[in-house]
């Protein structure tokens, strides 16, 4: 008796999520991990997308409020894409602005016409992308990345190098590409898992051997081919790299890269990374991204899904309705979502009188069971979906 006293006790004083963090600890002090968003660049390359330049300046303009440290574009793609680049610089946002491009100089050039400070250069350096895509050596490939880093600093351009197709190159080649490239004063390398074939501990590996070389800042590129982008983003920071590629809703090429609120909502919740997210701005900005290119998130799609905060079976809506916290790991209004019930031939007795008191009908255990047994006899899957206003949960948190 004495014993479960004291165990209720604690188990009222501990928050709900206390041993699970104990299991996510890892670091007392935990470093910070950047955000680099390209729904302006990668997300454009997703099947389906092109955006108005009123949309790119509207997009650039949310990001840079809810906190990413950079911003890419693509400037190289076309004369619009050249004018929205000149103008979400002249904007003078808080997030840097990277004019992404090739390795070349016609690019590097592109990105000073745009009076870009910061821009980024892509070159395939995997066997697979000299010989097929490139048509060129080795000592071409190491040649063309040096020669880009060193024109780029001469023009006084931060300059981030992407070893595309790092993951499937050669690790001798990819040292001494990294290396050359820093001995040139690159500022920034991305390392990019391209075609998303490796699984987290391969990425860990991957990353730690360039880590192991340089002192230059690292960015995580990982694409979704086989759904590990997530995963892998954070086993790259795991070994070393501080900075994670994102779009919003995760759109890119085939399957896309890690979605911006997955990866924000873990750094702040799982990581303790000290960012400082708008996180109430994500299902907003699913929502833009989905009118602007008519691609509809999934519905149980982590954050920001329209089932990510629905309650069906019983047994959670008796828990939920008690505490919300005993099924969701994070308040939904801390990521703009919203809680939603739903009362269908799961909802149980609990559910029930809940129904019924919504309805403004008197609540009673026969009155209930009976409702509960009659929702389950209509076999009608789900009958009704309430959202719940401020008035409804605060008369949940009271009962
Ligand atoms: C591309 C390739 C890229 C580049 C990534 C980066 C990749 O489509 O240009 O510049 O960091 O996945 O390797 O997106
Ligand atoms: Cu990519």
């Amino acid at each position: 008796m004495f014993i479960s006293s004291i165990y209720d006790t604690i188990s009222v004083m501990v928050k709900p999520n206390h041993y699970a963090d104990i299991y996510n600890a890892y670091e007392k002090n935990p470093k910070r991990i950047r955000i680099l968003d390209s729904t302006l660049r990668e997300g454009e390359q997703h099947p389906g997308v092109s955006f108005t330049n009123k949309q790119r300046i509207q997009i650039a303009w949310m990001l840079d409020y809810f906190g990413v440290d950079q911003i890419e574009i693509s400037p190289i793609v076309s004369n619009d894409h050249v004018e929205a680049t000149k103008t979400i610089i002249k904007q003078g946002l808080r997030a840097d602005i990277v004019a992404h491009g090739r390795a070349l100089k016609q690019d590097i050039d592109i990105a000073l016409d745009c009076d870009a400070k910061s821009c980024a250069a892509y070159l395939g350096i995997s066997d697979i992308h000299l010989k097929d895509k490139l048509r060129i050596s080795r000592e071409d490939a190491l040649c063309r990345a040096v020669e880009t880093v060193e024109y780029a600093k001469s023009h006084g351009l931060e300059i981030r190098f992407t070893v595309e197709d790092g993951s499937r190159a050669d690790p001798k080649f990819l040292l001494q590409v990294c290396k050359a490239i820093e001995e040139a004063g690159v500022d920034r390398i991305s390392l990019p898992d391209t075609v998303g074939i490796l699984r987290p501990v391969g990425m860990y590996n991957f990353v730690s051997k360039v880590r192991a070389v340089t002192s230059v800042p690292l960015d995580a590129h990982v694409h979704n081919d086989i759904g590990l982008a997530v995963a892998n983003a954070f086993a790259a920071c795991d070994a070393g790299a501080e900075q994670i590629h994102t779009t919003i809703d995760g759109i890119g090429e085939r399957t896309g890269i890690p979605p911006l609120a997955e990866i924000s909502v873990a750094l702040t919740y799982l990581y303790k990374s000290p960012n400082d997210f708008k996180l109430d701005m994500l299902q907003d900005m699913s929502r833009l991204i989905e009118a602007y290119t008519s691609i509809q998130p999934y519905d149980s799609k982590p954050i920001v899904g329209s089932s990510a905060y629905k309650h069906k079976a019983g047994t959670h809506l008796a828990a939920i309705l008690r505490n919300p916290a005993a099924y969701e790991p994070i308040p939904p209004r801390d990521v703009g979502n919203r809680r939603r019930i739903v009362f269908g031939e799961l909802a149980g007795k609990t559910g029930a009188a809940y129904l019924m008191s919504l309805l403004g009908l008197k609540k009673d255990d026969e009155g209930a069971k009976a409702v509960a047994a009659g929702l389950k006899n209509l076999r009608m899957g789900d009958l009704i979906e309430i959202p719940l206003n401020d008035k409804l949960e605060e008369q949940m948190s009271g009962s």
